[in-house]
């Protein structure tokens, strides 16, 4: 097990479209691991193998974590089948974006089939805080981030503290 580095915006790799897995096997299993062993050490409820600088479609997520034991989930080749019409606003927070929250609007339920840890196909009904982290999940493998659903106005203040914040980081 280890745990990886991850990336913070803003970086160009956190916009790279990530490619769908051919072969679930001990190797991606062993990068399953160290990504669910990063994301706790972190004190995440999901990461996504963007947020490592890995192109493979695959997500690990924990929204128990929370509430005591630990629940953790893996979704590989993740897609969305069905999106309900019904909307719900979190106020999201991101690993790569240290520090910076805001309220996010997406559909409340969602259906989403994925290849498992052992890879057999899956399909389940995600509602409330899993339908919402699935979704962002799957938003870093297409390149993007939490911000990019709010008004451009609160955008670019949330980029402007997080550019400010690794130029103080590399000259100090
Ligand atoms: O730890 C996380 N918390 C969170 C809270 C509300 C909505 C989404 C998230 S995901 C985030 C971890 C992360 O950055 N995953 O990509
Ligand atoms: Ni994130």
């Amino acid at each position: 097990m280890a745990i990886l580095p991850i990336i913070t915006a803003p970086d160009p790799r956190l916009k790279l479209i990530a490619k769908p897995v051919d072969k679930v096997d001990d190797n991606l299993r062993k990068f399953l691991d160290d990504m669910l062993e990063t994301m706790y050490d972190s004190e995440g409820i999901g990461l996504a193998a963007t947020q490592v600088g890995d192109l493979r479609r695959v997500l690990v997520l924990d929204v128990a974590q929370k509430e005591g034991g630990k629940e953790p989930m893996f979704f590989i080749n993740p897609e969305i089948t069905w999106e309900s019409p019904e909307e719900n606003v979190y106020l999201e927070g991101c690993l790569s974006l240290p520090g910076q929250f805001a309220d996010v609007v997406r559909p409340k339920t969602v259906k989403v089939k994925f290849l498992d840890y052992n890879g057999k196909a899956q399909e389940i009904e995600a509602d409330e805080l899993l339908a919402t982290c699935i979704q962002h999940e799957i938003d870093h493998l297409n390149g993007v981030v939490f911000v990019d659903h709010i008004s451009s106005m609160k955008r670019d203040i949330i980029m402007r503290k997080l550019k400010k914040e690794k130029r103080l980081a590399q000259t100090s």
